[in-house]
């Protein structure tokens, strides 16, 4: 029995459909939103994910210069961080300046619960803005 047509264009879908499960996928923070006070993140993130090792989040707000709405990028440490807005022991991953031009990337490198806040205002802007979304990367399979 010869190899068919039809047995070819289903490889060839496959092989397709597996790539574009392999790449590393680049997303923007809020979408068109970018990053900024009083969008849903944490809804965004779950209709956006799930997210995978490797891929890459952009975050984008105005620096100081432009607007006068000051943003930044914290990583806290913990659930009950995250619920409460604590960031005494939050760490800082970009300043108010790096989310110009084509944004500030993060990869999602760790197999861990990443929570991800604006420390602004004394996360007031996390807290009332609700600029505050929770990403669990999860491993790709390669088959
Ligand atoms: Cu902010």
């Amino acid at each position: 029995m010869g190899f068919s047509y039809a047995q070819g264009l289903v490889l060839l879908v496959t092989a397709s459909m597996v790539t574009v499960g392999l790449a590393n996928l680049t997303t923007i923070v809020g979408g068109s939103e970018h990053w900024h006070y009083g969008f849903n993140y944490t809804e965004w993130a779950f209709r956006n994910g799930p997210f995978y090792l490797n891929d890459t989040l952009v975050f984008k707000y105005d620096p100081p210069n432009i607007s006068p709405f000051r943003h930044s990028v914290y990583l806290l440490p913990n659930l009950w961080s995250f619920l409460t807005c604590d960031l005494r022991k939050a760490k800082l991953v970009a300043n108010v300046n790096q989310g110009g031009g084509e944004g500030f990337k993060f990869v999602l490198k760790k197999w861990q619960p990443h929570y991800f806040a604006c420390g602004e205002h004394d996360g007031i802007h996390c807290k009332d803005g609700r600029m505050k979304f929770f990403v669990m990367p999860l491993p790709r399979c390669r088959g």
